[in-house]
């Protein structure tokens, strides 16, 4: 049995409890009987303190030389690396997520730190003409300030860092609100951070629930950014707040995404992939594939192999390498997928395989539920158009390829697509014509890379991608900057007229 840990605040590079001195916990979704850590129920008044330790920690961190932030950023990946395993088994028992998958949520965290390490000795800007003689022009990147980061619990270590790592290259210094299912990932990597040599301050880590802790950085009058993953609903209500006090805000939420399977596609192929695409992390990716667009003649036989590989799935706790399907997160999330599936039904949806949750057995004590596949779904179904995040994946059968396209895009969301064909005309109109962030030609839906951006159309984001270069346009602002050495004074559209 692991001791649970006793997880802190860390504020103004002290660990310490939440000043009202209440704690929460969190239990190991692969069997609740087993506590994980045991982590502070913060309020205002612990946001109020970790704000104005960002607020006085920025004016000296901004002044940092880019490519020396960006050393420490490299250190942190460097540390990732040796404790990558201590993690990974963490994060296994945190979220249930198997250990392979876990590693590769740390892995994503350790090419974030090299990539951004990278950054520090670039942050572009522009030189462009005057349109006045001795007039220098240019741009230049600067930092936004304090700036909150929401995360979640599906990606613990890579989420925290892709929105932490530009962040402090560019200069920002941070408070980040983790999950409440994953304290302990959240508190390594903070120690992490310190470990690195951040300095005081500049990283900060406010433990709570979204309703006490959230809200009050979203509502704080001195954070100039939230950067916000999580659901669609509570993005809507993290923007509204962040409007009134318009503080720039970076949304990515739910998804609903797709895989179309075409007559030509390599089946086999496409099969692999619907398989990781709904099955991986138990479907609790927002870029899961919870859709499959079958064309009518492969369909049947598409369906058969589907089902017969699904069977295979290993369900089991994350901790044991031979598991395929870890656990649900926490017993609200699996109420949830019951639910949908009791929906299904009710719906007119038919339950090829799966649909339960395993309530007797060896796997009893945890929030386990069984690989499911819905036929007969038809695009109006409420199954067809929210996320369910789970292990729940829809057939849907289409005749043509803009009929495929055209349901693929019926849905409020457009975080990542894919489409399997082997005809390169067919790939590049569902390039042209998909309406995603993300779109993946004979690859799953999942499996994003860090350098490129990531984030979502239509209610999956709001104007924003994260990771990549693209993540620098949310965490700088833009200065212009004109030097005139002239000696005299020139007039802009008047003296060069
Ligand atoms: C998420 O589910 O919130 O592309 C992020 C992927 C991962 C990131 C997923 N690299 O599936």
């Amino acid at each position: 049995m692991n001791t649970p840990l006793k997880c802190l605040n860390y504020i103004n590079d002290y660990w310490i409890p939440a000043q009202a001195g209440e704690t929460l916990e969190s239990r190991n979704p692969n069997d609740w009987r087993e506590l994980v850590a045991t982590f502070p129920r913060s309020t205002v008044a612990d946001v109020d303190a970790a704000v104005e330790a960002a607020r006085q920690a920025y004016y000296n961190w901004r002044l940092v030389p880019a490519p020396v932030r960006a050393e420490l950023i490299h250190r942190v990946g460097e540390i990732l690396l040796q404790r990558k395993e201590e993690i990974a088994y963490l994060m296994s028992r945190e979220m249930g997520k198997p250990l392979t998958e876990s590693r590769g949520d740390v892995q994503e965290g350790i090419d974030c730190a090299f990539y951004y390490a990278g950054e520090g000795r670039r942050l572009f800007g522009q030189t462009m003409p005057s349109e006045l003689g001795n007039k220098f022009a240019m741009t230049i990147r600067v930092p936004v300030g304090v700036c909150a980061l929401i995360t979640p619990w599906n990606f613990p270590i890579a989420i925290p860092c892709w929105k932490a790592m530009p962040a402090l290259v560019c200069g920002n210094t941070i408070i980040l609100k983790p999950a409440k299912d994953t304290p302990g990932c959240a508190t390594l990597l903070t120690q992490i951070f310190q470990e690195a040599g951040l300095p005081a301050g500049v990283v900060n880590l406010i433990h709570g629930s979204g309703e006490e802790v959230g809200r009050a950085l979203a509502e704080h009058p001195s954070i100039n950014l939230v950067s916000f993953t999580g659901s669609s609903q509570t993005g809507a209500e993290v923007g509204a707040t962040c409007g009134r006090s318009h503080k720039r805000v970076c949304l990515e939420m739910g998804g609903k995404n797709a895989q179309i399977v075409m007559e030509d596609a390599d089946l086999d192929l496409a099969l692999e992939g619907a398989l990781w695409g709904a099955f991986g992390t138990t479907g609790q990716r927002c870029t899961a594939t919870s859709r499959l667009i079958l064309h009518y003649q492969i369909k049947a036989e598409f369906t058969e192999k589907l089902l017969e590989q699904a069977s295979k799935l290993r369900l089991g706790p994350a901790t044991e390498p031979e598991t395929d399907l870890g656990p649900l997160v926490n017993s609200a999330q699996r109420a949830r997928v019951i639910e949908y599936i009791t929906l299904a039904r009710s719906e007119g949806a038919k339950v090829l395989m799966g649909g339960e949750a395993l309530a007797e057995g060896e796997l009893k004590h945890g929030y386990f539920f069984q690989p499911t596949i819905l036929d007969l779904v038809t695009p109006q179904m409420r199954i067809a158009r929210e996320e369910i995040f789970g292990p729940v994946v829809t057939l849907m059968e289409v005749n043509s390829f803009e009929e495929a396209i055209a349901l693929l895009n019926n849905t409020a969301y457009g975080l990542s697509s894919s489409v399997y064909t082997r005809d390169v005309n067919r790939a590049f109109q569902a390039i042209r014509d998909i309406e995603a962030g993300i779109t993946y030609i004979n690859g799953p839906t999942i499996g994003a890379e860090v350098h490129l951006p990531f984030g979502g159309v239509k209610q999956t984001g709001n104007g924003h991608r994260e990771a990549g270069s693209a993540a620098l346009d949310v965490f700088t602002e833009w200065k212009s900057v004109y030097v005139d050495f002239s000696g005299h004074l020139q007039r802009a559209q008047i003296d060069n007229r």
